[in-house]
């Protein structure tokens, strides 16, 4: 049978939501903390408990490769994640499996797509934060195997136009390697809406009176970005990406949602909208779309 993608999340992934979580893998422990954000997390998982899947393939900005998409290309990870600019909020013991086999059969795809793609084989690489706090936060039984792959970073080389044609082919990729596979997949694009964040931490990081957002610009950009995902205007949220990118710099520059949104084909059903909330000043929502529910 042909495989597909049952789910896509848009999934971001600050580490302030896991420390607020107190899982046993993660050193620093929290009092409270985000909750909008980790209720959302809550109840997508949840739906998510509620389908059949084989793999969640997940596109992470915080793994950042400069030349061309990477995979990760070894069976199984286990390591130490710190990260580098909240060490105190996330020291994660990450232990995961990997689908070599759909990660190197999208790795091909793309390659046969004219994309530089490559398989990333060195046991001792350290997972970026990225793909594991959203993995984690979407499945923390950690009972799936991942296909993580990174961000080439043609925003910042070249345009977000750019990075917008490659995001696009490389989800006809995933999307024809995921129906060669047979395999049921949910696609998790791991990043933040509007993306500045405050450059000091309160004393308690989980101390919610001091939590908000940036400015109210980021804050329109936010919502005017829900508005047309609920609607299914994804379209139009793509064709207004380069704007959105550059005035509430957003972390969409490291195109993971245009690669989800593309692969989904650009839906125009109803996204469901499990919570928005700030995370040390930036726009974060989880929010899925289900194409076999539509
Ligand atoms: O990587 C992140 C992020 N995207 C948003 C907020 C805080 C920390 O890390
Ligand atoms: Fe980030």
């Amino acid at each position: 049978m042909s495989g597909r993608i049952v789910a896509g999340v848009l999934a971001p992934h600050p580490p302030h939501l896991v420390y607020a979580d107190n899982p046993p893998q993660n050193e620093p422990k929290a009092e409270c903390g985000w909750e909008t954000l980790r209720w959302a997390y809550e109840r997508l998982r949840k739906d998510l408990d509620a389908l059949e899947f084989d793999t969640m393939v997940v596109l992470s900005p915080h793994w950042q490769t400069y030349v061309g998409h990477h995979f990760l290309g070894v069976p199984h990870f286990k390591s130490l994640s710190v990260d580098p600019v909240f060490p105190n909020l996330f020291r994660f013991h990450y232990e995961l499996d990997v689908d070599v086999d759909l990660a190197r059969a999208i790795c091909t795809a793309g390659a046969e797509a004219g994309l530089v793609t490559k398989m990333m084989e060195n046991p001792d690489f350290r997972v970026d934060y990225g793909t594991i706090v959203s993995c984690h936060l979407s499945r923390p039984t950690w009972d799936k195997p991942i296909v993580g792959i990174s961000s080439c970073r043609s925003s910042s080389y070249y345009s977000v136009d750019v990075m917008q044609a490659q995001a696009q082919a490389l989800a006809a990729a995933t999307v024809r390697a995921i129906e060669e596979s047979g395999k049921r997949v949910v696609l998790l694009a791991s990043n933040s809406l509007s993306h500045r964040h405050f450059t000091t931490e309160s004393a308690v990081p989980e101390d919610m009176s001091k939590e908000h957002i940036m400015h109210h610009g980021q804050y329109l950009w936010d919502m005017r970005a829900i508005d047309l995902l609920r609607r299914g205007k994804t379209r139009q949220f793509v064709d207004e990406m380069p704007e959105f990118t550059s005035q509430a710099i957003s972390e969409t520059d490291a195109g993971a949602l245009t690669w989800m949104l593309h692969a989904l084909g650009l839906p125009q059903y109803e996204a469901e909208l499990y919570g928005y909330g700030t995370v040390i000043g930036t726009g974060n929502a989880v929010m899925g779309w289900f194409p076999e529910a539509s």
